[in-house]
């Protein structure tokens, strides 16, 4: 049965399971549903993206998805083989995954998306409160990129979550800004973005 990837494309977390399967050569129908539609609610209990289905096997939550795909199909491994080093992988995906998706996603781009006032401008409150935290998050982050990817020498899944989270915060002012003065971080991200998996799955 095909692999069937369900969400919208612009949702970080959908790229991030569509660049495993990509990076890996997986071939999969992608459904780009929205949240709360009637088949996301189906195959989701909070009605959140991505969504998976597979030889009769449903599933959600992009980690658990992602480590699905990487296991189950042929192509490179998306973790290292060597369990000290598979559990660093896991920490710096699990951490853009929650921490680093907090932050510069729910925090600041989705307040740049959608908390607007009724004229349309930006309520800025959110906002300010979010940028507070950049120069810890982005310094954190420059540092975990210093050798090449993130948390290591080697592409892995753990890049899979972040390049997406970095790539929404760039198009805002303060998370472009924020990018541009990393000196690792910018270069791995223009790197990145080369990549067919990243370049495949642009919205
Ligand atoms: N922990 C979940 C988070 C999924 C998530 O937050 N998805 C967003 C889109 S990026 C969503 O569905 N938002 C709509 C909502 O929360 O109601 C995962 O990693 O898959």
């Amino acid at each position: 049965m095909t692999l069937e990837i369900i969400g919208f494309p612009r949702s970080n977390f959908v790229r991030t399971v569509r660049m495993v399967a990509e990076e890996k050569g997986v071939s999969y129908e992608h459904l780009a549903e929205l949240p709360h539609s009637d088949l996301v609610k189906s195959l989701h209990p909070m009605g959140q993206i991505p969504a998976m289905r597979h030889d009769g096997l449903e599933l959600f939550e992009s980690m658990a998805i992602a480590r699905y795909i990487d296991t189950v199909f042929d192509g490179p491994s998306m973790v290292p083989a060597e369990p000290k080093e598979e559990a660093k992988i896991i920490q710096w995906a699990s951490f853009a995954q929650t921490t680093a998706d907090r932050l510069i996603l729910r925090q600041y781009v989705v307040q740049y998306m959608f908390n607007k006032d009724k004229d349309g401008n930006v309520i800025r409150d959110e906002i300010d409160k979010a940028i507070k935290g950049f120069p810890k998050m982005f310094r954190i982050l420059n540092e975990a990129v210093s050798s090449g990817y993130f948390g290591s020498d080697e592409f892995s899944m753990a890049d899979c979550f972040l390049m997406p989270i970095l790539n929404s915060g760039q198009n805002f002012p303060e998370g472009k800004e924020a990018l541009e003065s990393s000196e690792h971080l910018k270069k791995y991200f223009d790197t990145l973005s080369q990549r067919p998996c990243f370049a495949n799955t642009a919205p």
